[in-house]
């Protein structure tokens, strides 16, 4: 395949980058977190969405090389922003299932954040429902100590997966994500305004912070904020934008 021979010459030629959008307390507006979103912009032509070229990584194999990056990039920045005083914000970056198929993936991300000199107010992951379902013995492991070490994982798209509610009690995680697709019609949409609803309380007796994605308009929000939703992402906020935004946007804040 043409783009996935591409893609780890894109990786040595440094086409990649980081974008980071954003989640902000429902209750402030204040930014609590950045979710950082791999974003590929070869030399020539159009940006390639992630959406497509995850899945061609995962397929070659470039998804490990891929991931360290991601994570190095991620400590590096977060090192920078906090050299400049912005103490606050997390940073959490996406992890997929084929990531850890390799069995040191999560002792190399807590090697990473060592490194760097960074604990766990620095640096979360997001995991989607189905990676924990179908994680082994080894991953669940190193998921447990991760949390015990109180890194923040978040189960993402929560809602969407093959999964049964039970794995809320198995899983060492600290929040969920709830899909955005669940938020899209909830002002109008009695159903999907239940499930937000039931979700949230969920969440919330299970001790997780919980985080609506995908909040686009202000209908959207003042429901979330009825419903006592810790964090809001979405574009009526901000977009995923580079680090360069991102300082301008947090200098605001200090
Ligand atoms: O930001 P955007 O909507 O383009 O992201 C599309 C998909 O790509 C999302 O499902 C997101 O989780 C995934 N994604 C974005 N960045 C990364 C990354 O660094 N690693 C992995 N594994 N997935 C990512
Ligand atoms: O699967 P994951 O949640 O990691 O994907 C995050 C993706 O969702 C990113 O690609 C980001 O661009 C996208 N996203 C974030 N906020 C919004 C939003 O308000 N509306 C839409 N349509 N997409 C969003
Ligand atoms: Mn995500
Ligand atoms: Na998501």
């Amino acid at each position: 395949h043409y783009l996935s021979a591409r893609l780890e010459e894109a990786l040595d030629n440094g086409e990649f980058a980081l974008h980071y959008q954003p989640q902000v307390s429902a209750a402030s507006g204040r930014i609590e977190n950045l979710e950082a979103l791999l974003r590929w912009q070869p030399a020539e032509g159009p940006p390639i969405s992630p959406a497509e070229f995850i899945p061609l990584a995962e397929r070659s194999g470039l998804i490990h090389r891929l991931g360290d990056w991601v994570i190095e990039e991620a400590c590096r920045q977060q090192v920078k922003w906090r050299a400049k005083g912005f103490h606050q914000h997390r940073i959490d970056i996406n992890v997929s299932g084929r990531q850890l198929v390799r069995p040191d993936a999560l002792k190399s991300f807590e090697d990473s954040l060592q490194r760097h000199g960074l604990g766990p107010r620095d640096i979360g992951i997001e995991l989607t429902e189905n990676v924990l379902i179908e994680a082994d013995e080894t991953v669940l492991e190193d998921l447990r100590r991760l949390y015990h070490r109180g890194i923040h994982i978040a189960i993402d798209d929560f809602g969407t997966g093959y999964s049964s509610l039970s794995y809320l009690k198995h899983f060492p995680v600290t929040a969920l994500k709830i899909d955005r697709s669940f938020i899209l019609d909830a002002p109008t949409q009695p159903k999907d305004r239940a499930i937000m609803e039931g979700a949230i309380f969920i969440g919330h007796r299970l001790g997780l912070e919980v985080v609506a994605e995908g909040v686009e308009n202000a209908e959207q929000l003042s429901m979330l904020r009825e419903m006592h939703c810790d964090l809001i992402q979405g574009f009526f906020f901000y977009r995923p934008m580079p680090a360069k935004e991102i300082d301008r946007l947090l200098g605001g804040f200090v």
